[in-house]
């Protein structure tokens, strides 16, 4: 090697080990040839690129809501929005990855936030995302020209390349979370961006009650006959907590009267789906509402793929892999790709979890495996 040839990045070491050659001069030679020639044999690396099952970099962590709000309101006294930074979001950074913006390897989980008056600017790109509402309302989220109201409870899918901008219509700020498949989209060097106004127009500024979106799609079983068949991504943009609700007490009450609804007993579980095909609202991630009714517990389960959940309502504890949490309303936390999850609701309330995931991603894939230990 000349003094200033760029060193290789491949580092080998010769160690004796199980299924490793002898460590001989011969050996460190041959390595020193691999490292030039920018070469990695697999037999030093075979249980770290082939574990026998997944291996999350990210870890279980939990946000406490109350602290992520403060911090937020505080962004809204001091930080503006508008384009360039285009939202003011916040980003959950998982302590095991690095210190990026990511809450798990696929998924990026934030909190935003408008203050009364405030516009988020349009803009659109080919990442997925959605919107989810633990508390508070106010702020419309422009699709395309089409105003959707946001309120508790409520969740707002946002597919891929559609236009959106945010604005405020009340007078009081609201914080909400946002899910999307950047760290996805990051690692996979697939993304496209492009701003559009600054200002939506006034008549886009309306504040009705459905958005047009609701009134085609909105309809249990009944689909538009005028619209395309089947879209990759739901053409519906708002899911009510009314009745997501109602799904959820139904499951609860037909298990009372002795009929086959639950996941296991006192678990019910929707998943917020695409009017036009029946699958998963969004193509790389999924999102669904649990309820754990007072009192019990969600068998343990592992998937292959990460989630993040937040409390909707209620107390209990959550275990994720060996880490064990009481959580209440709004808290967020993360669980990494096959690391058995179960929560419990405390007495005397249901614990509503709200929960997004990559799954679909590895079912496109045929590489979803899930395991339920009854
Ligand atoms: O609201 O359009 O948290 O584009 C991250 C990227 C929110 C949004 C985020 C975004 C948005
Ligand atoms: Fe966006």
């Amino acid at each position: 090697m000349t003094a200033n040839a760029t060193p290789s990045p491949v580092r080998l070491q010769a160690v004796a080990g199980p299924g490793q050659p002898e460590p001989t001069p011969a050996l460190e030679q041959l390595y020193r040839g691999f490292e030039r020639e920018l070469l990695v044999p697999l037999w030093t690396e075979i249980s770290g690129l082939m574990p026998a099952s997944p291996r999350s970099r990210a870890a279980p962590h939990l946000w406490r809501w109350q602290r992520l709000k403060a911090l937020a309101a505080e962004a809204g006294r001091i930080v503006p929005v508008g384009r360039g930074g285009e939202r003011r979001a916040i980003a959950l950074a998982n302590p095991s990855l690095g210190g990026r913006p990511y809450a798990t390897p696929t998924l990026w989980a934030a909190i935003q936030y408008l203050m009364p008056g405030e516009h988020a600017p349009e803009h659109r790109h080919t990442q997925h995302a959605f919107r989810f509402v633990v508390e508070g309302e106010g702020v419309w989220t422009v699709v395309n020209g089409d105003p959707v109201r946001m309120a508790r409870g409520d969740f707002l899918p946002q597919a891929a390349w559609n236009w959106h901008a945010h604005h405020n219509a009340a007078s009081e700020p609201m914080a909400w979370i946002d899910g999307l498949d950047i760290p996805f989209a990051a690692y996979t060097e697939s993304q496209f961006f492009e701003v559009g106004r600054h200002r939506i127009s006034a008549a886009e500024q309306a504040t009705p009650e459905r958005s047009r979106s609701e009134r085609l799609w909105g309809h249990p079983g009944l689909r538009p006959v005028s619209q395309p068949a089947a879209l990759p991504a739901t053409p519906l943009l708002a899911y009510r907590w009314a009745d997501t609700d109602r799904a959820l007490a139904d499951q609860l009450a037909l298990e009372d009267d002795g009929h086959a609804a639950t996941l296991s007993p006192g678990h019910a579980a929707v998943r917020f789906s695409n009017p036009t095909t029946g699958g998963d609202v969004l193509p790389t991630i999924r999102a669904e509402m649990h309820r754990v009714r007072g009192g019990a517990r969600t068998l343990p389960r592992r998937e292959v793929g990460s989630s993040v959940y937040q409390v909707f309502e209620g107390t209990g504890q959550v275990s994720v892999g060996e880490q064990r949490w009481t959580v209440g309303r709004g808290d967020l936390f993360v669980v990494p790709t096959w690391q058995p999850f179960s929560a419990s609701a405390d007495e005397g309330g249901a614990l509503d979890l709200f929960r997004f995931g990559d799954a679909p991603i590895f079912e496109a894939l045929h590489a979803q495996r899930v395991q339920v230990d009854a």
